[in-house]
């Protein structure tokens, strides 16, 4: 049986505020045919792809920001993607904001879903990793209100049996932090699937604005080469509301290297025949976890949260 996966990133331009969930999902479903077109077994949305990026603003209308939310999955709105993807017999990964009723009370969070070629969910993960800030901070340009908006993910870092293959999801910030890779990989992770919403500006630290391409793609690929791992990361991209989302979506092997990468900051169809039987080159080799790793040296990372330095 083969072990390649021809995949699809799809990257999405600007989703505009008043842009219906209708007009959005057609052109997630022109990403997927065109992507069957070239041979895809699955293809990758991004961050929250069905509306534009509400947590820039500050909102205290609960129906206002509920919205933005989805409370069935597929609902109306987002069958056809399953519909599609039936007919075509291709996967997908796509982020969306999640409403739940869960023990009782309302739960939100920023999720992704894995769906195969069958049309059926076979892996549901909420991001962990919210960054920004809980408050409105008006000195900013526009808001980052992640963690006022969702909760952080309940569900852990997953591993799923798909595509002849195992796969991991993550979101955005994620990628930044080497323990989402490491844990997922400990999980026999042979690809993971990430879609991310980057603004160009941080208003913290301004004077990194210029380097936002090249911290996306060092994590990615050294998270991919330090695990052996295939990552495929999709951008929301381009001006959304004024502001400027970073595009440079890619596809990367378990050696590092950026195997396709968009060119544009709009729709955009990028793929790649990924053969995850190359994640045993690094897998059996430099990072062979079973003969190398010393995981009794590492327990503080999962004890400790934040730095504390040796006294003075
Ligand atoms: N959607 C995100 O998680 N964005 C963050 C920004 C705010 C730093 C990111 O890590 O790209």
């Amino acid at each position: 049986m083969s072990r390649i996966v021809t995949v699809g990133a799809a990257q999405l331009g600007p989703i505009a505020r008043n842009e219906s969930r209708a007009r959005v999902v057609e052109r997630l479903l022109a990403l997927m045919r065109r992507a069957r077109t070239r041979g895809c077994d699955l293809v990758v949305f991004p961050e929250l792809a069905l509306t534009t990026f509400f947590p820039r603003w500050y909102m205290e209308s609960q129906a206002e920001i509920d919205a933005f939310f989805e409370t069935a999955m597929p609902g109306p709105e987002t069958e056809p993607l399953f519909a599609v993807a039936r007919e075509l017999g291709i996967g997908f990964y796509l982020g969306y904001a999640e409403r739940v009723e869960e023990g009782g009370r309302v739960r939100r969070f920023n999720t992704s879903i894995l769906v195969d070629g069958r049309g059926e969910v076979v892996g549901r993960y909420r991001k962990i990793h919210l960054p920004g800030h809980a408050e409105n901070e008006p000195w900013r340009a526009f808001q980052h209100l992640e963690k006022r908006y969702f909760e952080p993910g309940d569900l852990g870092f997953g591993t799923w049996q798909a595509f002849g293959g195992v796969f991991g999801m993550a979101l955005c910030n994620d990628r930044r932090w080497p323990e989402t890779y490491r844990v997922l990989a400990l999980k026999g992770m042979e690809m993971l699937l990430l879609g991310y919403n980057t603004p160009m500006h941080y208003p913290p630290v301004p004077g990194h604005d210029h380097l936002q391409g090249f911290h996306n793609h060092l994590c990615m690929q050294a998270g991919a080469y330090q695990n052996g791992t295939w990552v495929v990361a999709v951008a929301k991209a381009g001006r959304e509301e004024g502001c400027d989302l970073l595009g440079q979506s890619c596809i990367i092997a378990p050696t590092g290297e950026i195997v396709a990468m968009s060119s544009t900051l709009g729709d955009e169809l990028i793929t790649a025949e990924c053969d995850l039987d190359r994640t045993r080159e690094i897998k059996e080799h430099i990072f062979n976890f079973e003969l190398h790793r010393r995981p009794e040296e590492y327990r503080l990372i999962a004890e400790r949260r934040g730095a504390v330095p040796p006294a003075a």
